[in-house]
C-alpha cells in the first residue's frame, strides 16, 4: 500500500512539473489546507487524492484528469452544486470551487461510487 501512495505521489509530482511549470510547490501531496490550482486523478482507484482541503477564502481550481479507461470515474459530479462535468481520458478538466464559506463538498463518479470530498476551513 505504501509504495502504490508513493508511486503515486511521484506520478503526481512528474505531472506537475510538466503541466504546471509556475506553481511547483501546489503538488497534491500537501496535507494542510490548500489553495491555487489542486490535481486530482481519477483512475481505477477513484479520484486522488480523495480528501482535498482548501483554504477558506483563497480561490482554488481542481484540475481533473482521468488517466485510464479502466474507470467508471468518467465524469465528476457534485451534488451539492448540482454540477457533473465529464472527464476525458489525459484532458484535464478544470473545476474552480468557492471558497467563501468553511463547508464540506462531496464529490463522486457518475454511479455514486467513489465517494470523495474537499473540505473548505
Ligand atoms: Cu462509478
Amino acid at each position: 500500500m505504501k509504495t502504490t501512495f508513493a508511486l503515486a505521489l511521484l506520478l503526481t509530482a512528474v505531472a506537475c512539473n510538466k503541466t504546471d511549470k509556475a506553481s511547483p510547490g501546489t503538488a497534491a501531496t500537501a496535507t494542510g489546507p490548500t489553495s491555487g490550482m489542486v490535481d486530482v486523478k481519477a483512475d481505477g482507484d477513484g479520484f486522488t487524492p480523495s480528501t482535498i482541503t482548501l483554504k477558506k477564502g483563497e480561490s482554488a481550481t481542481l484540475r481533473f484528469k482521468r488517466t485510464t479507461e479502466e474507470t467508471c470515474a468518467d465524469k465528476v459530479v457534485f451534488p451539492e452544486l448540482k454540477l457533473t462535468k465529464d472527464l476525458p481520458v489525459n484532458q484535464v478538466v478544470e473545476i474552480p470551487i468557492d471558497t467563501k464559506e468553511a463547508k464540506t463538498l462531496g464529490f463522486e463518479c457518475g454511479m455514486g461510487m467513489y465517494k470523495s470530498k474537499v473540505v473548505i476551513q
